[in-house]
């Protein structure tokens, strides 16, 4: 079963020659004793396909799985995606607008935020097309993310009773097109934006994010202020944040309404129905990141993460029984972030299977591919169901 695209991504992601005998040599790695003396990792034998070059602008820095050993991910392995391009924006020259329904708007600069109460969250991003493209399959990582509450900032501004969404602008734009190749075609240039009811956006977990792990917010993540609405997917994390506009009326686009829709075919009864639902808060989810060796002595360690916390993580090696994985301690000052766990592991020579799921404590279980609400999903988002890989041993 050997993967047209595995001998490219080898050459491709991994580091040189120890890549070409199919191990990746890694160091580092916060978490515990993961990353020791002697260990090596092995490389995934289903490596996903290379972003296609059509699309190469879209999401940049994938890296695979094996490389997001650690619980923050550096930036420099940290997953990109941009819809409209990539702004540069000149710091000094950038103001934020905060307008609409409030009573007093403003327009801030990089100073004038700075200026209020810093604060910090860990916070783990996942974009809601994770696994849910064969070419995005690491699109994920956790992060300190600094900056000001956005609810703060809400709140100097005034929000007027009748609001009831508050959208976010980002400076990226383009041409987007309704009834295309139709008489009642329609062209017109629109920045990205999303929008949230007023409630979801006085979360005091919000932030308006001006740094990443300690670092400036480096542009190609949003600089030099974005979104960060921990517990949602990546979309809902507007990057080159220009404009805040509460309104009260609902507000829709393309990334509200036409993409990042979720199409879903639901049973009702003995009826099959479809649901369209915009792609909003995260799922729950966990996924193999890696299998090492150290001194012949093999272990599956990866990721869970969701909107609860998590209760447990069970592996499935083939068709195997559920085995319980150990979970690395609980932050308690992190409950967006996800949670490392690890499996000891006495594999038989030959090609495995490596299925995760992760539970959470209020009982619900990942779903298994075959799962109604994953089977029946026809469009590429919130694709948490169950992920297997494949690994081969000696
Ligand atoms: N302005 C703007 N913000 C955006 C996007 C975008 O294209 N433009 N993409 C969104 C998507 S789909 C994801 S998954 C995250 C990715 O954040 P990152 O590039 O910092 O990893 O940014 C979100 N914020
Ligand atoms: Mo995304």
């Amino acid at each position: 079963m050997d993967h047209p695209q595995r001998r490219e991504l080898l050459m491709r992601g991994a580091a040189g020659v120890a890549a070409a005998a199919g191990v990746l040599a890694l160091r580092g790695g916060s978490w515990t004793a993961a990353a020791q003396e002697g260990e090596r990792t092995l490389l995934w034998a289903d490596q996903p396909p290379p972003v296609p070059t059509e699309l190469a602008g879209l999401a940049r820095n994938l890296k695979p799985w094996e490389v997001l050993d650690s619980w923050i991910t550096p930036i420099a392995n940290f997953f990109q995606v941009g819809h409209y391009g990539w702004p540069a924006i000149t710091p000094a020259a950038w103001r934020l607008e905060v307008e609409g329904r409030v009573g007093a708007p403003l327009r801030l600069s990089l100073a004038d935020l700075k200026a209020a109460p810093r604060q910090e969250v860990t916070y783990t991003l996942e974009c809601s097309g994770n696994h849910g493209l064969p070419f995005l399959s690491s699109a994920i990582g956790n992060a300190r993310w600094g900056g000001v509450r956005l609810a703060d900032v809400l709140r100097r501004a005034g929000i007027s009773q009748d609001a009831k969404e508050v959208v976010f602008y980002g400076a990226d734009k383009a041409e987007e097109v309704v009834r295309a190749g139709t008489p009642l075609e329609l062209r017109f240039s629109a920045n990205f934006a999303r929008s949230m009811p007023v409630d979801d956006a006085m979360n005091p977990a919000n932030l308006l994010c001006y740094e990443m792990n300690g670092e400036d917010l480096p542009a190609a993540h949003g600089a030099p202020v974005r979104l960060i609405v921990p517990g949602w997917y990546g979309i809902a994390n507007v990057k080159w944040l220009q404009r805040i506009e509460v309104r009260d009326t609902r507000f829709v686009n393309r990334f509200m309404a036409r993409d990042y829709v979720t199409v879903r075919e639901e049973r009702r009864g003995d009826e099959t129905i479809v649901t369209e639902s915009t792609v909003g808060r995260g799922r729950l989810k966990s996924a193999p990141a890696r299998v090492t060796v150290r001194d012949g002595r093999y272990r599956i360690t990866g990721m869970a993460w969701g909107p609860a916390p998590i209760a447990a993580v069970e592996v499935k090696v083939d068709d195997g029984p559920w085995a319980r994985a150990t979970l690395a301690d609980a932050d308690p000052a992190a409950p967006f972030a996800w949670r490392f766990w690890r499996l000891d592991w006495t594999p038989q020579p030959g090609e495995h299977r490596i299925t995760s799921r992760a539970i959470d404590t209020s009982g619900e279980v990942q779903p298994a591919m075959d799962d109604p609400l994953i089977a029946g999903k026809k469009t590429y988002w919130e694709s948490n169901g169950q992920v297997t890989r494949l690994i081969r041993i000696g």
